[in-house]
């Protein structure tokens, strides 16, 4: 069984090696994580995004992740991890799925050890709790991330109460 935590609070305030944003292609900030990661890095944070290379004014695309320093953040790096728009996408699910391996092979690349995710796309951009939960679960028990300590920061109880759900369902303790 992979390491796989689930932890009620905010991600930004992690002390691990690489925290986990869900954010948006242009990659210069946004509401929920996003807002919540870009004030507690500050301005080194924004200043690592906006040097990125920009097509169209995006840095990422969905179901894709870069990686950048962490600012003021207790961690190396931060992932910037796209998800998709739920209601926009034909298989939203291809999407996700990406956006979750892009996010942990770029941890593992850079040699982290431990990792501190939101439920990407579980907000603004609309996917259903359960769907969203089973679909991060399953990338994160994935072989090739054994050697990762993955936490995920829910926000409340009701979510914390389906995400356990769904581990048990997926034979973790
Ligand atoms: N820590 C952990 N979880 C949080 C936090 C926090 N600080 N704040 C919110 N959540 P969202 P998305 C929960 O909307 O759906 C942004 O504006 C929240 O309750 O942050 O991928 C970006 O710029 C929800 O369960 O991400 C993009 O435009 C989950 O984290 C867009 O939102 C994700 O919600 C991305 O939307």
């Amino acid at each position: 069984m992979n390491s796989i935590h689930l932890i009620k609070g905010d991600n930004a305030k992690a002390k691990v090696d690489a925290i986990v944003n869900a954010a948006n292609p242009k990659l210069l900030g946004g509401g929920g994580v996003d807002g919540a990661i870009h004030r507690a890095a500050g301005s080194e944070l924004l200043a690592a995004c906006f040097a990125m290379e920009a097509i169209n004014g995006r840095r990422c695309g969905y179901g894709d992740a870069k990686i950048t320093c962490a600012g003021n953040l207790e961690a190396r790096f931060v992932i910037h991890a796209v998800g998709p728009i739920y209601s926009k996408f034909a298989e939203p699910q291809k999407v996700l799925v990406s956006a979750y391996k892009r996010t942990l092979d770029l941890a593992i690349e850079h040699q982290c050890k431990t990792i501190a995710l939101p439920a990407i796309s579980f907000g603004v951009y609309g996917y259903p709790a359960r769907e969203a939960a089973t679909v991060a679960l399953s990338v994160c028990s994935q072989p090739e991330y054994s050697e990762l300590e993955m936490s995920f920061y829910l926000f409340d109880e009701e979510m914390l109460h389906i995400w356990q759900g769904i581990l048990d369902s997926l034979g973790y303790e």
